[in-house]
């Protein structure tokens, strides 16, 4: 029998570096930092581990996500404005066959109309869209049940 990682990868995309320095009324006061702690520390009541990956580079991020089929359970991914633009992106989140969780900070469907439209959502098992900061540890918990009951099945 072959025992799943008990590591999540967290992927933040484009631009999400300026979280709490910029436009706190739309994503809010915390910074990145707090997100990852965030993320970490819930998934590690559940005993797993997060290797967190942010970038302005979408290479950057296909490389990370293309590594996580080695060593990764599952994938946590803001991908920030990528999520309405990148083709390449959902690929690799598609070839690489982990359980995906999409999250948004803000509610993509009450925005601009370019921004309803998400290459990933289909690709992804788990989507936590417009619960601010907090939809990050919804999506962990959420995507580790996701992992728990495939490793039942
Ligand atoms: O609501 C979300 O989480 C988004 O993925 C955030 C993206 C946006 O393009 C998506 O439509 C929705 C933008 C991330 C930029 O983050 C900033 C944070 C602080 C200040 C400026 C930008």
């Amino acid at each position: 029998m072959v025992t799943a990682p008990r590591r999540l990868l967290l992927v933040n995309g484009p631009n999400l570096n300026l979280l709490g320095f910029r436009d706190p009324a739309m994503y809010g006061a915390q910074t990145l930092p707090d997100v990852e702690k965030l993320v970490a520390q819930t998934a590690a009541a559940h005993g797993f581990e997060v290797r967190a990956v942010q970038s302005n580079h979408e290479g950057v991020l296909l490389d990370a996500i293309h590594a996580a089929r080695l060593d990764c359970a599952g994938i946590v991914i803001n991908p920030g404005g990528l999520t309405h633009t990148s083709v390449v992106l959902r690929d690799a989140l598609s070839a690489v066959r982990l359980p995906v969780a999409e999250v948004h900070i803000s509610d993509i469907m009450a925005r601009e109309p370019f921004r309803q439209h998400s290459y990933v959502a289909d690709v992804a098992v788990v989507h936590v869209i417009g619960e601010g900061v907090h939809g990050y540890a919804a999506a962990v918990t959420r995507l580790i049940d996701v992992i728990s009951g495939q490793a039942e099945g």
